[in-house]
């Protein structure tokens, strides 16, 4: 039943008083360039408060799990919203979405103009709800992306060590042959390769043996029990399990969750001030504290620490940031479909909620495609896909100083080349295999889910709104380290584009600034 589970109260107090305090450093957000950030800086011996808005997911609920199932989204499942918004809107002619009690949940889905924003909101970030699927660019679509960036040094050093920090590894494709579990992503390849495609797989920062023992029944199931978009309670490792858990081993770093930073703004005496709503899980504010920071951190994700600097700048508080601020937002080119199967391409049952494959065709057709599981626990004959896409749009932020809030001017008309880019492939396929797109996943006769995005990037870019190494302009001490650095797209999945950029920038502007 919705909203039954009964959860008990979460740490919302920090590890020391914060009110009128004096930090070093300070981290807003416990994401992918957060925890690098933490853990660099807390190995050079720098004190770390993190600063993070969500809750800590570490206690569980009365039903005994941290995270909620995919399949029955419950109090625990989304932020602050009175009624579920799942990617998924539909399925065989149902409305997916239930009203859930008002809540901090794990999943924010945020809502624009033109755009739903999926983020991940707690002790970790988008690691805790996303699919773990940790894909290196090939080194020219990097450079084309960040073409300031020493590719040699990133492919050299900082990829690989973020690799590692991050445990990334690969299914075992003996196993990936034979698993039940993965029938789904075998037929995604038949279809792919007979279309003549390239077929990919994909790495993760699942933990494979795990999931070979859940389909072996000799162990709790995550995976393969449809856990992934609300936690995966065993098996994945987010970064509660690496950076965070590292960072915290220095014994430098402390968390506040349910701490929301509001303002930064020059501190008399130097270095800045900070201002945080403490918040209960309803959403209110129950304190608002105040302290003084040596260096400030942008980590709170691209939505986050753009939205936080357009209103820091428009309000005057960071008045020298540079005109640059908010802008060159993309949405990854994300866009989803499904296709319906004949009755002989069975999709399986039981499907692993972690994707591990993909069809490349980002040279020829400017998509890449993940194969992407439905696990509904019943047979649907319907392979689903995730495409990344070359998508030309950018969007901005900025400050709407009448209604108090910041806005982003993408427009939903902005996907159609994402479309065109998928259907490269998919209307390939489709020929080739006679069969056609499901019209019922995204509402009622809707083909395209394009409404949507798991992967925002941009609004404070490397070498425009910053330096080459994340130092905003206009404000010494401050820095952005997250994907807000990305202007708008990295041709795959980017989280480990996110962490190996952070890993150059601190490793730089720790040997420099500190
Ligand atoms: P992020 O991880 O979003 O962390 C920012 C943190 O800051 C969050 O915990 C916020 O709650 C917190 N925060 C925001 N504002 C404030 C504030 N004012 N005060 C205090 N705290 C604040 O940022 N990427 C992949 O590479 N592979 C995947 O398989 C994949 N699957 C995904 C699936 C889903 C459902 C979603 C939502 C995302 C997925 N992503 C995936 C994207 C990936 O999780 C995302 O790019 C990174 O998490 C972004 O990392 P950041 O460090 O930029």
């Amino acid at each position: 039943m919705l909203g039954a589970v009964a959860l008990t109260a979460h740490a919302t107090t920090p590890a020391r008083a914060l009110d009128g305090a004096r930090v070093p450093a300070l981290v807003i957000g416990t994401g992918y360039g957060g925890a690098v950030a933490a853990l660099r800086l807390a190995e050079a011996g720098v004190d770390v408060h993190m600063a993070e808005m969500g809750m800590a997911w570490d206690t569980p609920g009365s039903d005994g799990k941290i995270f909620a199932n995919t399949i029955r989204p419950d109090v625990r499942s989304f932020w602050l919203r009175t009624r579920t918004r799942q990617p998924l809107s539909n399925f065989l002619g149902f409305p997916l979405d239930k009203d859930v009690p008002r809540h901090t949940g794990i999943l924010d889905a945020e809502e624009f103009g033109g755009i739903t924003v999926y983020q991940g909101r707690g002790v970790g970030g988008g690691s805790l709800v996303n699919g773990g699927m940790a894909v290196t660019p090939r080194r020219e679509h990097f450079a084309a992306v960040l073409p300031t960036v020493d590719a040699a040094e990133m492919y050299g050093t900082y990829y690989p060590r973020a690799n590692a920090g991050l445990g990334v590894s690969t299914i075992d494709p003996d196993w990936f042959e034979t698993a039940e579990c993965y029938q789904y992503a075998r037929v995604g390849r038949k279809h792919a390769q007979r279309s003549g495609f390239p077929f990919v797989f994909v790495p993760d920062v699942y933990d494979w043996e795990y999931m070979k023992r859940e389909q072996a029944g000799t162990a709790t199931r995550s995976a393969l029990a449809g856990e992934i978009l609300y936690g995966n309670n065993h098996g994945k490792r987010s970064l509660q399990q690496t950076y965070l858990a590292r960072a915290k081993a220095t014994g430098r770093v402390t968390i506040s969750p349910l701490h929301k930073v509001t303002s930064v703004a020059p501190a008399p005496g130097g270095g800045y001030t900070v201002t945080i709503d403490q918040i209960s899980t309803s959403g209110d504010t129950v304190a608002t504290k105040e302290l003084t920071a040596d260096k400030v951190f942008f980590a709170a994700g691209s939505v986050g620490t753009s939205k936080l600097l357009v209103k820091l700048r428009a309000t005057g508080a960071l008045p020298r940031l540079n005109g640059e601020i908010g802008k060159g937002w993309g949405d990854n080119g994300n866009v989803m479909c499904g296709r319906a199967n004949h009755m002989w391409d069975a999709t399986g049952a039981l499907q692993s909620s972690i994707p591990t494959a993909g069809i490349d065709n980002w040279a020829a057709g400017g998509a890449f495609a993940e194969v992407a599981p439905l696990p509904t626990g019943i047979e649907t004959y319907a392979s689903f896909y995730l495409s990344i896409t070359k998508n030309p749009h950018r969007a901005e932020f900025s400050w709407n100083t009448a209604a108090g809030r910041a806005e982003l001017n993408w427009q939903t008309a902005w996907k159609q080349p994402s479309i065109d880019a998928a259907k490269t492939i998919f209307d390939k396929i489709n020929a080739k295999e006679g069969t056609i797109y499901r019209t019922d996943l995204f509402g009622t006769y809707k083909i395209w889910g394009d409404h949507l995005t798991y992967h925002p990037l941009g609004g404070a870019v490397l070498g425009k709104a910053t330096d080459g190494y994340g130092r905003l302009h206009g404000h010494p001490g401050l820095y952005v380290i997250d994907g807000a650095l990305i202007p708008g797209n990295t041709s795959v999945n980017p989280f480990v584009t996110i962490t190996a950029l952070a890993e150059r920038n601190i490793e730089k502007i720790i040997a420099a600034d500190l």
